[in-house]
């Protein structure tokens, strides 16, 4: 009998510490609400008429007034130390084999990036971004804000993807906390094809965070420089 209540009060235990550290890490994980793309018809491409849709990003210094950015659980502690965040969300979806147009406003200064390959345009559309309205295929390695780059888990059980485009640094008073915000961002676009469904995964490239040579703290938190990139 004694046994009996042993075993039982022993998998009460376990699924209490299973429970906490669910609750735990979905309250500490700061999950920001679904973005998903706006559709905007069916354009014609060179393989024929194709589903479009846009999605516009912005990408921040620090919080303010203005932009609040993430504020709940751990988020509150990165929004006090004035860490940079993508905004309005970083849980993204767009749709399956579409045209998808992504429009990032960069409020951000910036510096060198670890690796010139992020510096580079990958994965999209004949391999070009414009950055105010100007094509590119990549920009200055020492002259990067920030990343946008998509990847693949390691699974096989859905199709490749990969994107990456780096978000050129402003100058000025985008250096360290800025409040107000540059008034003339640099503001990057880029069109890439989407295949079957899939669920990846986007996070920055340039060391914008904490530790781990700049890539710990705010860099592997939702909410500010890595998320979800559903497509459906
Ligand atoms: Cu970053």
């Amino acid at each position: 009998m004694k046994r009996f209540f042993a075993a039982i009060a022993s998998v009460i235990v376990g699924v209490a510490v299973v429970a906490g550290v669910a609750i735990f890490a979905s309250a500490t994980s700061g999950e920001p609400a679904l973005l998903a793309a706006t559709p905007t018809g069916m354009v014609d491409t060179p393989e024929g008429p194709m589903n479009s849709a846009s999605l516009e990003l912005q990408v921040y210094p620090n919080n303010s007034s203005e932009v609040p950015g993430p504020t709940d659980g751990v988020n509150a502690a990165y929004a006090s130390q004035g860490w940079p965040f993508y905004w309005p969300s970083t849980t993204l979806q767009v749709p399956a084999n579409s045209l998808v147009t992504v429009t990032i406003t960069q409020y951000d200064s910036g510096g060198q990036l670890l690796n010139p390959f992020w510096s580079r345009v990958h994965g999209t559309v004949d391999g070009t971004m414009t950055v105010d309205g100007k094509t590119v295929t990549e920009w200055d390695p020492d002259k990067v804000g920030h990343t946008f780059t998509v990847h693949q888990y390691p699974e096989s059980g859905q199709p490749y993807f990969f994107l990456s485009v780096p978000l050129p640094a402003n100058g000025g008073n985008a250096v360290g906390n800025a409040n107000p915000y540059v008034t003339d961002p640099k503001v990057v676009t880029f069109t890439f094809k989407t295949g079957a469904p899939g669920t990846y995964v986007w996070n920055c490239e340039f060391p914008c965070g904490d530790l781990y040579q700049e890539f710990g703290g705010p860099m592997q938190q939702r909410g500010w420089m890595s998320g979800t990139f559903e497509v459906v």
